[in-house]
């Protein structure tokens, strides 16, 4: 073995950092083992992470940079070179911008990856204000930007200290399979083994809920009314921690008036929850030191998800999880995110950014982290209305299976006059493109990873291990466009921004004098003691320095300050005509430990294990309609139709149906890939109404 070479880097094949040792023979990968030290993981990955030489080595790869040569969507593909698809990329945003101006040009990416922020960087560099992702108004930022307003920033929960959290609750979040920390699967099973207790929020039993002391099998969508009813016990059997609520926050009286809007019993009615089990969940926690919040994907994908976030956000407000060892935790910022160049973009192109004006926490110059809302730059681009859009740059966004309604997405992509998709695959949006770029993977780029919401107090470093064929990341296409376009990117090469990053580390921890991208790649990873309740020293970064029940910034905004419960939309409740004719209530949520998001279906060993789209259905539903387990069935709304395989099991409420989401099937070698046939967002709807402070949809 005296020829192999073990390299540490940290995976990033979801939102996780476990840092694998990985094996490379003659410029080969041969082997990944999960490191023994992994900081986060602790010597642990998962079946996704392991997949990795599957990855980088799969003949469907995307190999080189292609160009449609048939009629858009006819998978009529031609490989150019790096330099002619620069070329076409620079012409056609130029034309474009001749035409109608740089605004007319959305910029797009997926889930937060280690591109994420440069991505934004790039929007702004160029000079639209345009960019967008999927998640973005429904994924994890409603909980950074509710959190900022709350307690001043993220705080992620501490499986890191000596002090394991007495009760965990996990509110609409399954981070046994998924989550925004990949690592944290891991983490939640050994505070489970040392003892502590767990309180589940979940429609359907999950593995979590499996293991639960107290599960609430809440009716989808009504999670604001059941967390105001655990807020509403909390304070009228003043449970609270009254030091830390008289000290530290701000609007008690006015959230105790809220409150009682929202008494166990009329809240049991709205959310199917028994009365008894909301008191009992309020008493648990409480009586936990500490306690801790997993809060997830759940709560946001409704159009009233800054409300529902921030009442579970204030329930370990309340009982004083905030800061401590066990609890939330603020991190300790050992760097920070790289600049977005928000400078490059003139005030007026902010000014046009699509959903100024309506969505604020979204839109406004004073949001936490502006960018444009999803429904309204679809629609800009099938009517030209406010303005047209019409070039659209995707680094890694499968919007086709990843935004609501489908079919509105695919007209409005297709409404476009320039597509360029980078990816690592040929997926069903890649081929409505018109140029497409291949992206590299994991191993096969360099990043520096630490954002205090995921890592706390670590930082880690990906390795470029190798590269196949063409790929590159998409840092250097930021650098070289930029550079082509003859803007002021602010770093020549992706390197230079993380040591830009890492400047903030030498300042803050003068331990780290004189590091740099190459000794942090000799380091592997750096970690700092955590330490708690700073707020003690210098108050909550909040506009009242406190932490706030009762929100000023929404208040300033228009918005509501305190959190309030509305009937989503379409229910059985909101719409009894449209329930005869669908009478069950739908989820689209839930992960598969084997796929992160539209990823992975093309993996043969992730995919042997999880080979088809499962919904999950009541015994009792499934024998009304003649459904055996194991029955393909057809799944439809007024949006449309699609088929996955039943799943029968009474881990599911009978009037409740979840199905899988990001299903296409590359081995259908059809453009389309199978986009129509079980794609769970060929159900759900993008029309409104959307959440008036962030414009989420349901
Ligand atoms: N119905 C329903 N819809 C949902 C959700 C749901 O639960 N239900 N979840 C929503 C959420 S939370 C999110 S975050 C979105 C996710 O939506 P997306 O982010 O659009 O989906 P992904 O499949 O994660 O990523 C898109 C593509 O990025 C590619 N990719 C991976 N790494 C890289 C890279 O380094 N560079 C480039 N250029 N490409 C890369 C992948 O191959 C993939 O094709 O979907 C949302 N849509
Ligand atoms: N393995 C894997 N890991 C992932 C991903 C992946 O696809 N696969 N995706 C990544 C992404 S982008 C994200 S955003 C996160 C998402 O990860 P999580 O935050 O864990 O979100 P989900 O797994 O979509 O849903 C969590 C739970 O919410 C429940 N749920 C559905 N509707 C409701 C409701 O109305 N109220 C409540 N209380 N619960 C409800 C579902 O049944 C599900 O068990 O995971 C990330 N990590
Ligand atoms: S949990 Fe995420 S980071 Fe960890 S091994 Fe799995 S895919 Fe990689
Ligand atoms: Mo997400």
């Amino acid at each position: 073995m005296s020829d192999v070479e073990i390299i540490k880097t940290a995976c990033r094949n979801c939102h996780g950092s476990c840092v694998a040792d990985v094996y490379l023979k003659n410029g080969k990968i041969i082997k990944i083992k999960p490191d023994k030290n992994s900081p986060l993981s602790r010597g642990r990955m998962c079946p996704k992470g392991l997949s990795g030489i599957e990855l980088v080595y799969h003949p469907d790869r995307l190999k080189y940079p292609m160009k449609r040569v048939g009629k858009r969507g006819e998978g009529k593909w031609q490989r150019i070179s790096w330099d002619e698809a620069y070329d076409i990329i620079c012409d056609n945003i130029n034309e474009i911008t001749e035409k109608y101006g740089r605004e007319a040009i959305a910029v797009g990416h997926g889930t937060g990856r280690h591109h994420m922020n440069q991505v934004i960087r790039f929007a702004n560099t160029l000079g639209t204000p345009n960019w967008f992702e999927p998640g973005f108004a429904q994924c994890f930022f409603p909980r950074i930007a509710v959190a900022k307003m709350t307690i001043g920033e993220f705080m992620p929960c501490d499986y890191y200290s000596d002090v394991n959290p007495e009760c965990i609750m996990v509110w609409g979040h399954n981070h046994i399979k998924s989550g925004h920390g990949g690592e944290n699967m891991f983490l939640i099973g050994d505070a489970i083994k040392k003892g502590s207790k767990l309180i589940v929020v979940d429609p359907r039993r999950t593995e979590l809920a499996e293991k639960a002391d107290l599960w609430l099998q809440v009716r989808p969508g009504t999670d604001a009314a059941l967390a105001m009813a655990v807020v509403n016990v909390i304070i009228e059997e003043e449970l609270y921690d009254k030091e830390f609520v008289e000290k530290w926050t701000y609007g008690f009286e006015e959230l105790k008036q809220r409150a009682k809007e929202y008494p166990p019993k009329k809240v049991s009615e709205i959310t199917w929850v028994p009365e008894e089990q909301i008191i009992q969940a309020a008493r648990m926690f409480r009586a936990a030191k500490p306690g801790m919040m997993e809060w997830g994907l759940a709560l946001e994908h409704t159009c009233n998800c800054v409300q529902a976030v921030r009442a579970v956000g204030l329930i370990p407000i309340l009982t004083g999880n905030i800061d401590v060892p066990g609890g939330w935790v603020e991190g300790m910022k050992l760097i920070d995110p790289p600049s977005k160049n928000l400078d490059r973009l003139p005030l007026e192109q902010q000014y046009k950014r699509l959903g100024f004006g309506e969505y604020n926490l979204l839109t406004a110059l004073d949001a936490p982290n502006p960018g444009s809302h999803i429904p309204t730059i679809l629609e800009a681009m099938k009517t030209g209305e406010p303005y047209p859009i019409k070039g659209l740059l995707l680094f890694g966004n499968n919007g086709l299976l990843s935004i609501a309604d489908t079919k509105n997405t695919y007209e409005a992509y297709m409404a476009n006059d320039f597509i360029c998709c980078m990816d690592l695959f040929m997926t069903p949006t890649a081929e409505i493109s018109d140029i497409v770029l291949p992206a590299a993977s994991w191993l096969e780029l360099n990043e520096i990873i630490g954002y205090p919401a995921y890592s706390a107090n670590t930082v880690l470093v990906q390795k470029q291990i190798v590269r196949t064929h063409e790929c590159k990341s998409d840092e250097e296409v930021f650098c070289e466009l930029s550079k082509r376009l003859g803007l002021d990117w602010g770093a020549d090469k992706p390197e230079d921004i993380y040591n830009q990053q890492l400047k903030v580390t030498e300042k803050r921890y003068p331990e780290y004098k004189g590091i740099d991208f190459d000794k942090m790649k000799e380091l592997n990873y750096i970690s700092v003691p955590i330490e708690y309740r700073k707020y003690e020293k210098s108050g909550f970064k909040t506009r009242t320095g406190k932490a706030e029940l009762y929100c000023t910034q929404l208040g300033a905004w228009g918005y509501d300050p305190l959190p309030y419960y509305v009937e989503p939309p379409e229910t059985v409740y909101s719409q009894p005509e449209l329930a005869k004719e669908y009478p069950l209530t739908l989820t689209t949520g839930g992960r598969s430990i084997y796929f992160f998001c539209t990823e992975n279906r093309q993996m043969p060993s992730l995919r042997g294990k999880h080979p088809f789209p499962l919904v999950e259905i009541h015994p009792d539903t499934a024998k009304k309609h003649g459904i055996e387990d194991g029955d393909w069935v057809y799944i439809e709304t007024p949006r449309g139709r699609i088929t996955q395989k039943a799943k029968v099991t009474d881990g599911i409420d009978p009037r409740v149906i979840n199905c899988e989401y990001g299903w296409w099937y590359p081995e259908v070698k059809t453009p389309d890939h199978g986009l129509w046939e079980s794609n769970a967002n060929v159900l759900t709807p993008m029309s409104g109404p959307y959440d008036p402070a962030m414009g989420t949809y349901l």
